[in-house]
């Protein structure tokens, strides 16, 4: 599938949502920081630019993208959080480990999205080697973080 030249970042940002009052957390995995920090600026910086207060925004650190989905859950079961944006990075390696990690986030993320009603995000890169990492968080394909954020703001709208 190729996706490389589509990206939300660039995407229409006229009539979304009102998320002013709304309440985000943000939860981010702690392997590859250099790459997971900058999808975590990228959302960040997305949701303060469409409205969203500094206080609404917690920050949640995971050891890695498998824990995600705990994570996730943990934040989305409290009723005060309208939205839960999950923030990875898997690169490949060479064991089957990227293939289950994979696996794991998505469908446990998905999970925690179907039980508590409410978006939760998958912004997890699954790369094969660093430089498609770093194009993708900041780089010359945008920020898949800025785009994990304009996806909650759009299903908040829906
Ligand atoms: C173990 C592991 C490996 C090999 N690679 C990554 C990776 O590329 N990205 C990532 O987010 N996490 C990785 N992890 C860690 C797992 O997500 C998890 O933290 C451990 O398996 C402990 O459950």
């Amino acid at each position: 599938m190729a996706s490389s030249n589509k990206h939300l970042s660039s995407y229409s940002e006229r009539n979304l949502t009102d998320i002013s009052k709304k309440k985000f957390a943000l939860i981010v995995s702690e392997w590859n920081s250099d790459i997971t920090e900058a999808l975590y600026m990228g959302a960040y910086n997305m949701l303060i630019k469409h409205g969203a207060s500094k206080k609404n925004i917690i920050r949640k650190n995971v050891p890695g993208s498998f824990e995600l989905p705990l994570g996730a859950q943990w934040m989305a079961k409290q009723k005060n959080i309208d939205a839960v944006i999950c923030l990875g990075c898997l690169i490949q390696g060479e064991t089957r480990h990227f293939d289950f990690i994979c696996q794991a986030a998505a469908y446990g993320i998905t999970q925690v999205s179907l039980k508590y009603n409410k978006p939760v995000v998958f912004g997890v890169l699954t790369t094969n080697n660093k430089q498609q990492a770093y194009d993708r968080a900041g780089g010359k394909y945008g920020n898949k973080g800025d785009e994990a954020a304009i996806t909650a703001i759009k299903m908040m709208g829906f």
